[in-house]
């Protein structure tokens, strides 16, 4: 039977990290306290009708609860788990981006050298010298954010699936680096019997048409305010339920800022909204643009609700 690694909340981030992209998941078990949980899920269901919780889609069908645009819905959600500096500071150390959220800023800050090449016409060409870049994006954005509640008895496990998936057929699935980690926070005990996410470890480093064997599946069975993490390319899935209450989960990725997000944060999260949100979360939504992408003439690039200077305009 497969198992992932677990930590608790003392365990160095660098520790979990490491493991992280060894083993493609691994659990922080019992990172906030369990109350904290029952604040998110009260405030979800004071912000949403129980009606709009209704799943309706093969991944999430009826009978199943799912929530979006989580920033936008819970107070706690975002500032107590989205924000949270453990899971900040291992995103920061797998996703690699110039601008870490929790660890200083080093080398990786440099931009990629680039040079100015004459051409024989007086004119000059770009050249961009990607040789030793660690890097792997500027910063990292929410990809998205959401409650994922699995219904007492649900029938199906879903089907296993890499995160990456989303982004098929664009990209090249080998060759590159680290994109996605993914976060799903318990919300209630996650058990064998109630749907905790399968997570395949070792998957990430599969080919992509190899096919799990059952024993290669882990669950990652949790207490409640404990945290699974894994890789884009880590296979993955919640499981069916025999139990008689709900699983809830609050999922949440974070994604290099060069791909679009999967869930359109600046419609579930407006910019009202936004505005309440710490520095952070605002920057994790999506309101910060690298030199290059995400700009707004006039915006400051790291708070672009405020006014300021970003992008080459
Ligand atoms: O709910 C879970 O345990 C996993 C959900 C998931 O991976 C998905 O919906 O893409
Ligand atoms: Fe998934």
């Amino acid at each position: 039977m497969a198992y992932l690694s677990s930590f608790d909340a003392e365990s160095p981030a660098s520790h979990v990290a490491t493991q992280l992209l060894s083993q493609g998941g691994v659990v922080i078990d019992a990172l906030v306290p369990p109350e904290l949980m029952d604040s998110v899920r009260a405030e979800i269901r004071s912000n949403v009708d129980e009606a709009d919780e209704q799943g309706s889609s093969a991944l999430w069908p009826e009978g199943n609860h799912t929530v979006g645009g989580l920033a936008a819905v819970s107070s706690t959600f975002v500032e107590e788990l989205l924000v949270h500096p453990k899971i900040l500071e291992v995103v920061d150390r797998v996703l690699q981006p110039q601008q870490p959220m929790i660890l200083p800023r080093g080398e990786r800050d440099a931009p990629l050298p680039v040079t100015s090449e004459k051409l024989d016409d007086g004119g000059t060409q770009l050249v961009w010298r990607s040789e030793g870049a660690q890097a792997h994006c500027h910063h990292y954005n929410v990809g998205a954010a959401v409650m994922l509640e699995i219904g007492a008895g649900r029938q199906d496990h879903q089907y296993l699936h890499r995160e990456n998936a989303i982004y098929q057929p664009f990209i090249e699935r080998i060759g590159m680096p680290e994109f996605i980690v993914s976060t799903m926070w318990a919300g209630t005990d996650f058990t064998p019997q109630n749907g905790a996410t399968r997570v395949v470890p070792g998957s990430h480093k599969w080919p992509e048409a190899r096919v799990a064997q059952s024993t290669e599946i882990a669950q990652a069975v949790m207490r409640k305010g404990s945290v699974v993490l894994w890789l884009s390319r880590t296979l993955h899935g919640a499981a069916k339920s025999t139990s008689d209450r709900e699983r809830t989960g609050y999922f949440a990725s974070y994604i290099v800022d060069w791909l679009r997000q999967e869930e359109n944060q600046y419609i579930v999260v407006p910019e009202d909204a936004a505005r309440s949100l710490s520095k952070r979360a605002r920057q994790l939504i999506g309101y910060r643009s690298s030199p290059s992408l995400g700009w707004a003439k006039g915006r400051d690039a790291d708070n672009l609700l405020d006014p300021g200077q970003s992008g080459q305009l």
